[in-house]
């Protein structure tokens, strides 16, 4: 468990964005819980863009370290990702240590790694954040903003230390990189012996805490972890279900996604967000009792266009539905999503009608074939009876000749009476 330590957040308020910068920081503010951290204090300065050297600008880096000072806060978090020549200045003139939002994401995907996968992402993403961001301090740092420029100009010798560090740190990632190659590759393998089996995938995709591991518990009858925090699930699971009428699909949990989302991650997650690409249908859950379910549901679609998986069909499951605040933002919610399921994980509402609407949304289960049966195998006629819908039956010379439709799985049960020429 982190330690707790005091915190003061900040930001600039520009007027734009998605979000006001008050839910902005309110959100950070949980990031900060997530972390166990207390926060004590919040500055919003209004300002049409970033200071480019203190992004605060310099009245409101004072006020900030009075408030720090006076609130007895061991760190400031920046809502927005600080650029290395902000984040330095800043720690000069506050006397205190300045982390921004990106990084405290990060921190918080390494508390949660556990799997061997999921560290080598989250190590890779923290690289990635860090390697710009790398400056030994003191003498190289007043040039950090030609960091460019910097690495072909005279070297002293601060600086031939730094890029020690700086190729240390990139053989690191050349490490991590062929690492996360090969989790692709095993990935992309298990993928194809799922395929094997005929049977489709649907993903949960959601804003993080919108309870789409409850929701899979719910469905799979499956335990996987669900916590009241951000980012309880970085881990792809992937667990059975069974549709209405006995079909079979897969159902993926994934790590959810969050506003301001940092790049380096989603590039390092790359292997893990894949099983949301390789998906036949999204399932796209939303916490229908947050005051904030559009602009949530808005990043959410934003994330997976970036990912790439923008135009796969997707379903709309309202989840929380049991809660008080969701009853009042329903007509909201319908207005937007008409076609939306209206559901709650927790209690179950909802959930046979999301499931009729995953079967229908799925590509068709369901095969037609004709198959010769010799007479004296009359118990495989009356399989097919019993298994699927029978559409034509005649008697042939020594062989019921019978066209039936019938789930893929059943029909690779009886694949050896199959007339060849005859598949549909
Ligand atoms: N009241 C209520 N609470 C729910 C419902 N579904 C989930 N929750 C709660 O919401 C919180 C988050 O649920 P999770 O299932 O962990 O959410 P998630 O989307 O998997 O979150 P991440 O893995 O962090 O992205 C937990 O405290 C759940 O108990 C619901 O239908 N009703
Ligand atoms: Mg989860």
């Amino acid at each position: 468990m982190p330690e707790s330590k005091k915190v003061v957040l900040f930001a600039v308020d520009t007027g734009d964005g998605r979000y006001t910068a008050e839910d902005s920081i309110t959100e950070l503010k949980s990031l900060a819980w997530t972390m166990g951290w207390e926060t004590v204090g919040t500055l919003i300065q209004k300002r049409p863009s970033p200071a480019l050297q203190t992004y605060l600008g310099e009245g409101k880096v004072e006020e900030l370290r009075e408030l720090i000072t006076s609130l007895g806060a061991e760190a400031a978090i920046c809502d927005d990702e600080l650029t290395p020549v902000q984040a330095y200045h800043l720690e000069e003139q506050l006397q205190s240590d300045v982390l921004d939002r990106t990084q405290l994401i990060l921190d918080i995907f390494a508390e949660r790694a556990r799997s061997k996968e999921g560290k080598v992402q989250v190590e890779m993403a923290r690289w990635r954040y860090l390697l710009p961001r790398l400056t030994g301090k003191g003498v190289e740092m007043s040039r950090i903003g030609g960091m460019a420029a910097a690495e072909g100009a005279t070297r002293g010798p601060g600086e031939t230390k730094l890029e020690r560090e700086r190729s240390r740190i990139r053989r690191r990632m050349a490490v991590l990189r062929r690492e996360l190659h090969k989790v692709s590759e095993r990935r992309a393998l298990h993928r194809e012996a799922r395929n094997a089996g005929d049977m489709c995938t649907a993903a949960l995709v959601g804003y993080t805490n919108a309870g789409k591991s409850s929701l899979m518990n719910r469905l799979c009858g499956a335990e996987v972890a669900v916590e009241d925090k951000l980012f309880a699930t970085l881990d792809p699971t992937i667990r059975m279900m069974t549709l209405p009428q006995g079909d079979m699909a897969y159902l993926v949990d994934t790590v959810g996604f969050i506003n301001k989302l940092p790049h380096d991650l989603v590039a390092a997650f790359r292997a893990t967000l894949e099983e949301v690409n390789h998906a036949d249908i999204l399932i796209h859950v939303v916490d229908a009792s947050h005051p904030l379910m559009l602009e949530q549901a808005a990043t959410v679609d934003q994330v997976l266009a970036e990912i790439g998986a923008g135009d796969k069909p997707v379903i709309m499951a309202l989840n929380k539905a049991d809660l008080i605040p969701a009853k009042s933002y329903m007509d909201a919610a319908k207005a937007r999503w008409p076609k939306a399921c209206i559901i709650s994980a927790l209690t179950g509402e909802g959930c046979s009608d999301l499931l009729w609407m995953i079967s229908e949304t799925l590509p068709r289960q369901h095969v037609v074939r004709t198959y010769l049966v010799p007479y004296t195998e009359g118990q495989v006629v009356a399989w097919l009876h019993q298994n699927g819908r029978v559409l034509d039956e005649s008697y042939e010379a020594d062989a019921v000749k019978i066209r039936v439709e019938l789930n893929r799985r059943m029909a690779l049960m009886v694949e050896g009476y199959e007339m060849a020429a005859e598949r549909v």
